[in-house]
């Protein structure tokens, strides 16, 4: 899964031909959150157990007495996906089982309030994919921001106006948090790659999401940045409207300078 074939996720099928996801969810229409799950699951089939922290993934799912979910689920508090996870995985290693966890969570889940859990589950060394699905705010609760909420970006906690542009702050780089820590597997992803996700894609064209892997501490970068302008992956969303082209142009160096960043590390 290098460089010019970068993960095509539909094509890791090996686990399930059946969706096991099923449909009858309650999400947005389109929405990138159940694409991912449902994918997911076709790549992991069906001997895994869920630990899903609450979130969109969540509510949109496992509203009793329904379900979506066609294996082994339990949802969990916000901040405990990892925690929980961790559990089930020690209980099926005493029992010898072949079962695999996953911890699935949103990005404020992941990002703030779930990652203590999760940073324990790391140091503690358990075998245990944790998967964080970043929609980049809080949004079964209202689009509040969150700690992987871009610079620029409205929410409704960051509100736009004569003295804000939106969030102010840089996104918490938690994956290579994790890699730093120690994490043997440390990955991001774009649903952008699944089928004709165009804006998802624009994303990684333009440098305002990153492929990479860190695997025991070394960096490879999966796909390289198109050189696209962000502004053509800004302007084709609502929450980034009110930006002038200096704030852009900012936006612009961020991303170039981060860019630099990441590959002087793959130079070391
Ligand atoms: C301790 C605690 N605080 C707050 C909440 C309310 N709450 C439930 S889901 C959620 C936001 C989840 O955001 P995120 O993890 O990003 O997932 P998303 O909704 O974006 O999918 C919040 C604030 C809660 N359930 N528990
Ligand atoms: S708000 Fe939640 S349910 Fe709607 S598209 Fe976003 S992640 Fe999906």
């Amino acid at each position: 899964m290098k460089n010019k074939d970068v993960a095509d996720i539909s094509q890791l099928q090996s686990g399930s031909d059946k969706d096991l996801f099923y449909q009858g969810h309650t999400s947005c229409a389109g929405c990138p959150a159940a694409i991912a799950i449902r994918n997911m699951l076709k790549a992991t089939g069906p001997n895994i157990i869920i630990s899903n922290a609450t979130s969109c993934s969540e509510i949109i799912s496992s509203c009793y007495p329904e379900t979506s979910w066609g294996v082994p689920y339990i949802h969990v508090a916000f901040e405990t996906a990892a925690a929980v996870a961790s559990g089930i995985e020690a209980a099926l290693k005493k029992t010898k089982s072949s079962a695999k966890v996953i911890a699935l969570a949103g990005d404020g889940g992941t990002f703030d309030i779930g990652f203590q859990s999760l940073s324990g589950m790391v140091d503690r060394g358990h075998d245990v994919l944790y998967i964080c699905y970043s929609n980049e705010s809080y949004s079964n609760t209202g689009v509040q921001r969150s700690s992987a909420t871009p610079y620029g970006a409205w929410t409704t906690t960051t509100p736009v106006g004569k003295f804000s542009i939106g969030n102010q702050r840089n996104p918490k780089p938690v994956a290579e948090m994790m890699a730093v820590q120690g994490a043997p597997y440390v990955a991001t992803a774009s649903i952008g790659y699944l089928k004709d996700m165009e804006r998802a894609r624009l994303a990684v064209e333009t440098g305002m999401w990153v492929l990479y892997e860190i695997e025991n501490g070394k960096l490879t970068i999966n796909m390289e940045p198109k050189g696209k302008p962000v502004a053509d992956y800004l302007k084709a969303q609502g929450r980034f409207r009110h930006l002038a082209e200096k704030e852009i142009s900012e936006i612009q160096r961020r991303v170039d300078e981060d860019w630099k960043g990441y590959k002087n590390r793959t130079e070391i």
